[in-house]
C-alpha cells in the first residue's frame, strides 16, 4: 500500500494531498533560505536574515520529516481522547472561539549547529539558522485539556501530526508524534496555534493547527496537529524515544535523556560572515535566547580580545529572543573574527565546546564570524 493511503487510517482524517516539492524548493530559494535537505525539504535562514523581533514568515526555517500534508481546514477536526472525561472533536472555528492568546516564541531545532560537531554526527547538517521567532496566535492547550478533563492516572499527552512516511531505523510507515508529560502539557504555556505573525498559519508551518511549546526545542511543536491522546503509559514513539534523545558517553557509560529546553545561545546577525567592510566603528548586532530563563547578558570578543558586554535592546519578551548590539572600535585593516556568547538568568553560559552526543543535539557552540576590513 502506498504511504499516502495510510494517512487516513493513521489519522482518521481524509487523505491529504502533499505540497508540491519543486514549488516548495523554489519558494524557499526565492526567500533566500539555504537548503539542508532536498526531500523532504529542510532549509535554514542565513543569520543576516534572522534579525528583528520576529522573523518574517517567508524566511522562517523549515524542518520536515515527511512530505507536507495539505489539509482541508473545513473538514479537519482536532480530536482529544484517551484518558479524558469528555472526548472532544473541535473544528477550527470552535478553536478560534476559545480565548485567544498571542505570544512571541522562538523555535529552534534541536539539531541546530550540528554541522560543527567533531566527529560528525548523522542527521541534517544544520549551520546555525535552524531557528526563528514568530508571534503565534491560538487557543491555550491548557484550556482545551481542561475542557476535555484529564482523568486520574494520566501520565502523558501524545500529539499526532497528519504527516507520515518512512524514517531510517523505523519499521513501516510512521506518523510524526510527540508527547509531553501531563504537567508540562498543562504548565508550559503551550498554544494550539492557528496564526503566525498575524496571518493564518501557512500550510508549510502546520495549517490548520500546530502546537507551540515555548522554550522547548521545536520538535515538541507538532505541526498539522490532528489528535491529542491522554495516556497512562510513557510514550515510546520513534521521534520520542529513538530520536531527539541525547546519548552521551560519560566515562564509558551511555547516558540518555530526551531533549527538552533550548540551550542558551547567541547569534551574530550583522554583519554577515565573510563580508568585506571599511575600517572604523562597527555596529555588531544579534539575537540570543535560552529555554531555561531570559538572557542576562551577551558578551562579544573581537579579534581574540577580552569578552566585552553588549547592550541588550528593546523589551525582553518571555519566550522570544533578546536582540543586542555592540559597537566595536579601534579595528585595524585585515581579517578579523568576532565572537558572541550568551548567559541566561539561570546562570548558564554558552560553552566553548558543547558536549558531543551521538545524534548531534544542542550544538550551542559560540558563534563566530569572519570579516575582512580595509
Ligand atoms: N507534524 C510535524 N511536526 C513537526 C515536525 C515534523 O516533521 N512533522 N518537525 C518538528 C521539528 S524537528 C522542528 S525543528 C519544527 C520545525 O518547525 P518549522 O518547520 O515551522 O520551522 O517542527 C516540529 N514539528
Ligand atoms: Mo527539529
Amino acid at each position: 500500500m502506498a504511504i499516502g493511503n495510510l494517512v487516513p487510517m493513521l489519522t482518521g482524517n481524509q487523505v491529504a494531498p502533499e505540497a508540491d516539492l519543486e514549488r516548495e524548493r523554489r519558494v524557499a530559494a526565492q526567500a533566500g533560505l539555504v537548503v539542508t535537505g532536498a526531500d523532504p525539504l529542510n532549509c535554514e535562514t542565513p543569520p543576516p536574515a534572522l534579525g528583528g523581533e520576529v522573523t518574517p514568515t517567508a524566511r522562517f526555517y523549515r524542518r520536515n520529516h515527511f512530505p507536507i500534508p495539505l489539509l482541508d481546514g473545513v473538514a479537519w477536526r482536532l480530536r482529544v481522547g484517551g484518558l479524558v472525561e469528555r472526548p472532544l472533536s473541535l473544528s477550527l472555528h470552535e478553536l478560534t472561539q476559545l480565548p485567544a492568546e498571542s505570544t512571541v516564541v522562538t523555535l529552534e531545532c534541536a539539531g541546530n549547529g550540528r554541522a560543527q560537531f567533531q566527529p560528525p554526527t548523522a542527521g541534517v547538517q544544520w549551520g546555525v539558522g535552524a531557528v526563528g521567532t514568530a508571534e503565534w496566535t491560538g487557543a491555550r492547550l491548557a484550556d482545551v485539556l481542561a475542557r476535555a478533563g484529564i482523568r486520574p492516572g494520566a501520565r502523558e499527552v501524545i500529539f499526532g501530526g497528519a504527516d507520515c512516511g518512512r524514517a531510517d531505523g523505523a519499521e513501516g510507515a510512521i506518523r510524526f508524534e510527540r508527547s509531553l508529560a501531563v504537567d508540562d502539557a498543562v504548565q508550559a504555556g503551550a498554544l494550539l496555534a492557528y496564526g503566525m505573525n498575524g496571518e493564518p498559519l501557512p500550510a508549510r508551518y502546520g495549517y490548520p493547527l500546530r502546537l507551540v511549546v515555548p522554550g522547548w526545542y521545536a520538535v515538541a511543536s507538532v505541526k498539522w496537529l490532528t489528535d491529542i491522546r491522554v495516556v497512562e503509559e510513557p510514550f515510546d514513539g520513534f521521534f520520542q524515544a529513538s530520536h531527539y534523545v541525547y546519548e552521551w558517553n560519560r566515562g564509558g557509560v551511555t547516558a540518555t535523556e530526551p531533549v527538552r529546553l533550548q540551550q542558551v545561545r547567541a547569534l551574530i546577525t550583522r554583519p554577515g560572515s565573510g563580508q568585506d567592510l571599511a575600517c572604523g566603528a562597527l555596529n555588531v548586532r544579534g539575537v540570543a535566547w535560552s529555554g531555561a530563563a531570559p538572557i542576562e547578558r551577551v558578551d562579544v570578543s573581537v579579534a581574540g580580545g577580552p569578552w566585552q558586554e553588549a547592550r541588550l535592546l528593546g523589551v525582553a519578551t518571555a519566550h522570544g529572543w533578546q536582540q543586542w548590539e555592540f559597537l566595536a572600535t579601534g579595528l585595524s585593516p585585515g581579517p578579523v573574527s568576532i565572537r558572541a556568547r550568551a548567559t541566561d538568568l539561570a546562570g548558564q553560559i554558552q560553552p566553548e565546546q558543547p558536549e558531543w552526543n551521538r545524534l548531534g543535539y544542542a550544538a550551542n557552540f559560540i558563534h563566530e564570524i569572519q570579516l575582512h576590513l580595509h
